[in-house]
Formats: C-alpha cells, sequence, structure tokens
C-alpha cells in the first residue's frame, strides 16, 4: 500500500524529509496518522521514538501526574495554542512495544482536519513525519519482528478473503520463519561438520562421509523446494486473479456478475446491449481475492461508436484476465452467430494462453436443444436463482492453480521469499554436484555452495538483506503502519 496517509493537502507536515526510509535511523521520534483518510468515527495519530512522551505532552494538556504507562488518559489536544479536540491517549514505554521503542497512541474524533492538525502540532513539537511502513521498520530494526514477519504485515492489512487473511496471520505469527530456521539450522550444522573436514584433513576417518553429506543436502533441497511449491497458492491468495466475464449479448453476464457478488452492482436489463463499458468489482471466490469484470455483449454488429469502443475493452480485459468465463444463454437454441462469437472468443483465450470455462447461464428454464457447433459447457448456472454457482466456484480455483488441499502448514506468499528459497535449492543442488564429480576434494566446494544456500534464507528473515531490499520491502506499506 503507498497510499499517503498524511494530512490534508492544506495543511503539509513540516520538515523536509527524504523519499527512502533510512535503513537503520532511529533516532528520532516520528509521527504518521494510522488511519485512511476521510472521516470516520475516530482516527489515530502515533508517535514512535525516544522522545515519544516529551513531544506529545507539548500538544496535549494532561494535567496532574502527566501520562502513566499503559493508562488511556481524557485530555484536550491543543493547536497553536488554541483548543482543537478531546482525545485519548495512551503512553507504551519501550522498549516492550510494537516498534521496540517508546510509543504514543492518540485517538481523536475522525475529522481529517483535526487529524491533520494534530499531526501538525505534533510536528511543531519535534517529531519528524513517518515514512511509509517506518513504524514496522523500527519493529524489525529493534528485533520485534524478523523481515519476514515485517512482510506479513503489509499482507494482513492488504487480505480480502478469510484464506489470505490465514496466510497472512501465520507468517506475521512466525510459521515461515521457525521453517526457514528449522532449515538453516540443519544446513549449517552440516556445514560446521564439512568445515572441521577441511580444517582437520590428517583425521583417517572423515568426519563427514560424502555419501551421508550427499544425502542431508538432497534432503535440504527436498525440503526448501517444498516449502517454494507452496507458492503456487500463496501468491494467488496475495496478488489474486482477475476473471473476465464475457458472451452475446442478454446471455446473463451481468446478472452472473451480480450473483457471484452477491449484490446489483451492474445494470441488468432484457434488452441487449445494455453493458458498454467493463466493469471491475473485488469478489471472494472461494477464499480466492478475485476482480470480476463484466464486458460488453460480443457483436459483429455494433449499434453505434459506443459499443465499438465497449467490444476493445472487452479484448483488453481478455488481454489482461486470468480466467475467462465465456457466458451462454442456454435457454434460447444458439445460432450461427452464437457459435462463430463462442469460437472466436476460446480462440482468442487459448492464443493468450488463458484458461475459459463456458458457462451455460438461465439453468432455471427449459433448456434449449444443444447443437454439435455450440461450444461444450463446464458448467450449468442460474444468475437469477443461484442455482449452480457453487459448483462453477468450485471449478474456478483449479483452473486458477488453487490446490484448496495445501491449505494447511505455511504457505509462501511473497515472490521474493520464493526466489531466495529456489536460489537457495540451486546452491545446495550445485552443493551435491561437486560430493558426485569431484569426490576426493569435495568438502571446499560443498562448504562455499552451503554458505551461499545460508545467506538466500538469511535474506527471508532479515539476517542477511541488503539496505536496499529493505527500503523496496518498507516502502511498499502505508505511512501510519
Ligand atoms: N430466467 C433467467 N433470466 C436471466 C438469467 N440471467 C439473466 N437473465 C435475464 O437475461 C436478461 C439479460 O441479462 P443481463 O445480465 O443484462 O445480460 P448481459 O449478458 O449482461 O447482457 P448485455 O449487457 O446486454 O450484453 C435480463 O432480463 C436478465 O434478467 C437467469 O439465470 N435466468
Ligand atoms: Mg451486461
Amino acid at each position: 500500500m503507498t497510499t499517503s496517509f498524511g494530512p490534508p493537502a492544506a495543511d503539509p507536515p513540516a520538515g523536509g524529509v527524504s523519499d527512502t526510509p533510512p535503513v537503520g535511523g532511529k533516532s528520532d521520534t516520528i509521527a504518521a496518522i494510522a488511519t485512511p483518510p476521510g472521516v470516520g468515527a475516530l482516527g489515530i495519530l502515533r508517535l514512535s521514538g525516544p522522545s515519544a512522551r516529551e513531544v506529545a505532552s507539548r500538544f496535549l494538556k494532561v494535567g496532574g501526574e502527566g501520562l502513566s504507562p499503559k493508562r488511556a488518559v481524557v485530555c484536550r489536544a491543543d493547536f497553536d495554542g488554541s483548543p482543537l479536540d478531546r482525545v485519548v491517549v495512551v503512553y507504551h514505554p519501550g522498549p516492550a512495544t510494537s516498534t521496540g521503542e517508546e510509543l504514543i497512541e492518540i485517538t481523536a474524533h475522525g475529522s481529517a482536519f483535526i487529524l491533520g492538525r494534530l499531526l501538525a502540532a505534533a510536528l511543531a513539537s519535534g517529531a519528524r513525519a513517518a515514512l511509509p511502513g517506518e513504524f514496522t521498520q523500527r519493529a524489525f530494526l529493534n528485533g520485534r519482528l524478523d523481515l519476514s514477519q515485517a512482510e506479513a504485515v503489509c499482507d494482513l492489512i492488504r487480505a480480502r478473503t478469510g484464506r489470505s487473511h490465514r496466510a497472512a496471520l501465520e507468517q506475521l505469527e512466525g510459521g515461515l520463519s521457525r521453517e526457514v530456521r528449522g532449515l538453516s539450522s540443519s544446513l549449517t550444522d552440516l556445514l560446521v561438520r564439512v568445515e572441521a573436514s577441511l580444517d582437520h584433513p590428517e583425521e583417517d576417518i572423515p568426519i563427514v562421509e560424502p555419501g551421508a553429506a550427499l544425502c542431508e543436502l538432497e534432503a535440504g533441497r527436498s525440503r526448501v523446494l517444498t516449502l517454494a511449491r507452496t507458492f503456487k497458492n500463496g501468491r494467488l491468495l496475495a496478488e489474486g486473479a482477475r476473471v473476465a466475464i464475457v458472451g452475446r449479448p442478454n446471455a446473463g453476464k451481468s446478472s452472473l456478475l451480480n450473483a457471484l457478488l452477491g449484490m446489483e452492482r451492474a445494470i441488468v436489463c432484457a434488452s441487449p446491449g445494455t453493458t458498454r463499458d467493463t466493469l471491475e468489482e473485488p469478489c471472494d471466490l472461494g477464499g480466492i481475492p478475485a476482480v470480476l469484470i463484466d464486458t460488453a455483449g460480443l457483436t459483429d454488429h455494433p449499434a453505434d461508436e459506443a459499443e465499438s469502443l465497449g467490444l476493445e475493452r472487452t479484448d483488453r480485459a481478455l488481454e489482461r484476465c486470468d480466467l475467462a468465463l465465456l457466458v451462454v444463454d442456454g435457454s434460447r437454441p444458439s445460432g450461427p452467430e452464437d457459435e462463430a462469437a463462442s469460437r472466436r472468443i476460446l480462440e482468442r483465450l487459448a492464443s493468450l494462453g488463458r484458461p475459459a470455462l463456458t458457462v451455460r447461464n438461465k439453468a432455471d428454464l427449459p433448456s434449449a436443444a444443444e447443437t454439435p457447433e455450440a461450444p461444450a459447457c463446464d458448467a450449468a448456472v442460474s444468475a437469477r436463482t443461484g442455482l449452480g454457482l457453487r459448483d462453477l466456484v468450485a471449478r474456478i480455483g483449479p483452473l486458477l492453480g488453487d490446490s484448496p488441499g495445501e491449505q494447511d502448514g505455511v504457505t509462501v506468499t511473497s515472490g521474493r521469499h520464493h526466489a531466495a528459497l529456489l536460489a537457495c535449492a540451486s546452491e545446495l543442488a550445485a552443493a551435491g554436484r561437486s560430493v558426485t564429480e569431484r569426490p576426493g576434494a569435495w568438502e571446499e566446494l560443498a562448504a562455499s555452495g552451503l554458505r551461499a544456500a545460508l545467506r538466500e534464507l538469511g535474506s527471508i528473515t532479515g539476517e542477511d538483506a541488503p539496505a536496499s531490499v529493505l527500503s523496496a520491502i518498507f516502502a511498499r506499506f502505508c505511512v501510519g503502519k
């Protein structure tokens, strides 16, 4: 999420701030609005850093004994010496906080104006405007989270379905880190023994037999690859899929979109040519975070320029989708024009390498006889009554690469982690080859391969991640997180 949740444009934060998150710089106190822009019942301003409490007490009229640890205090917040709002403040002393340092959370009324002024007051009192993800970055730098857990915070905020949420939560709770550390620990154990053999070549009996080393390298590689394979599912859960709904006018495409969404999103009308523009809407398809795209009905004779432009957009939707649902009206006998349109769509999808499901709609009506030229149907549904929709959703998942059987356990959801695991597996394979190809002198090469494999694993949890990688990761976050 790169949205800036800063103050409104009329009240820009003071102070010059660089665009790149300062990796390692955590000596100052940062402030940001943690809630989304717009009007809400409540809004939150967070401050983190060594002088968070001191900064807050400059614009909060707390009175009495001031802010005491972990106690909610109701007080007045001022801006420029004038009353701004009555707020609730909680002070969390460091280092046992989510950022690993002193933390202040101020809950105000959820007005963009109040929150903008509150942030401006914090900046005028000595805080610096936080960069995207800087609170989580501090949690990482202070050892409260490892890198894969910090990345999971971003996935958790973005999760749109129960399954995406579970995968992100599992990673935040350390599931992936534990798996990766377990792998690192067995490879480190092997490396120590290989290095000991190198250091004591005079020993008659080698500390590690080449056969045993090969077995351990292969076992490690297989564990790494098993973990890497979960990315097929994990990527779908983290990134989602685009599903285009296409077909002839009046087939019931918009009705199907509405039925899958469970709301009347698109206009449905008995006359053909209702939908002109493409219409996109997020949808939970059996736990897969999908975007459904309704399109203009396919015709060789567009009624006007708007319909022709709509058809161009339908083609663009096909180019950009991961799967298409070709909807046909099962209550009406299909004519040559229907069959030609279906064939063209299926050929176009095949040339784009996109999977397709042919859906026979209006199954609540008496069904028309199927002609041999009509496309074979994969599912029969009624967008009007909901008949067959559950089965349709169940058929969509596997075509998108979903394997629900693999849902349990740790799932790799980040391309960065997947790439590191593949690189680790290839280092282990190279180390294994050195054992078979150079039986008398394999230790040196195997040790270097093992070290490289361990570096790849370390880049997942952050022990071995370069500063540029860290900056890129935290820049994906929203401000205030
Ligand atoms: N009986 C029945 N009617 C349906 C069903 N699905 C759609 N219809 C009707 O078919 C007509 C066309 O539906 P739409 O969803 O607008 O069809 P469309 O494919 O989006 O049409 P265009 O936007 O014009 O291309 C409407 O009168 C719908 O009420 C269904 O499952 N059963
Ligand atoms: Mg329509």
